[in-house]
């Protein structure tokens, strides 16, 4: 199995699995991909953009690579993380890791904040027994950074996933992204009723 992900460095990640390594090199350049195998490693910047999220509506959202939701992370247990960081926000930001295990430094607690115009770069290993569907999303003003759209799938596969190739996936990420009717922002720039304050401020 081999599969790309989101960055420009070219190929991410690939297993040996017979002839299809040689499917994967013919179009890759070799040295690229020789530093790839069991190492998913991608540019992930998160940056004020207009997009729109409803027909005929635009907004200005909170957005990693431009998207909302974010690109889709995907490796396999025993894969190498690499994730280079850009913060693009006018605001800090993280990138919590929700649900994986890994250390402390790595996991984007509101105690580790990427300042504007700052990077990070986030590592970790990917555990065996890890298989399944997660997200990341930012700790820092966790419910308004969320709500103005930062958010993305994480799907981990067991080596030897069970699900033959021939089926077709599809993720469904379900949001509640805080907008009016106009596309303006209705989380990060307006001031919540006291009853729901506390209720956001301390997700
Ligand atoms: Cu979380």
């Amino acid at each position: 199995m081999s599969s790309a992900c989101w960055s420009n460095l070219g190929c991410l990640k690939a297993h040996f699995l017979g002839n299809r390594l040689e499917a994967f090199l013919s179009s890759t350049p070799a040295g690229e991909f020789l530093q790839c195998i069991g190492i998913v490693e991608v540019e992930l910047t998160a940056s004020k953009e207009r997009i729109s999220l409803k027909p005929g509506v635009e907004s200005d959202v909170y957005a990693y690579i431009g998207r909302v939701p974010g690109p889709l992370l995907e490796a396999s247990e025993g894969d190498s993380v690499i994730i280079h960081f850009k913060n693009d926000l006018p605001e800090k930001t993280t990138v919590h890791w929700h649900g994986l295990h890994l250390p402390f430094m790595m996991d984007g607690s509101p105690f580790h904040p990427v300042e504007p115009g700052e990077t990070f770069t986030y590592t970790f290993r990917i555990h065996e027994g890890t298989a399944g569907t997660y997200w990341y999303h930012p700790h820092h003003r966790t419910a308004c950074q969320v709500g103005m759209g930062l958010y993305g799938g994480i799907i981990i596969r067991d080596p030897d996933d069970p699900l033959p190739d021939t089926l077709t996936e599809h993720l469904l990420i379900l949001s509640d992204n805080r907008f009016d009717e106009n596309g303006e922002d209705r989380i990060c720039g307006v001031r919540l009723p006291a009853e729901t304050r506390g209720r956001y401020e301390r997700t």
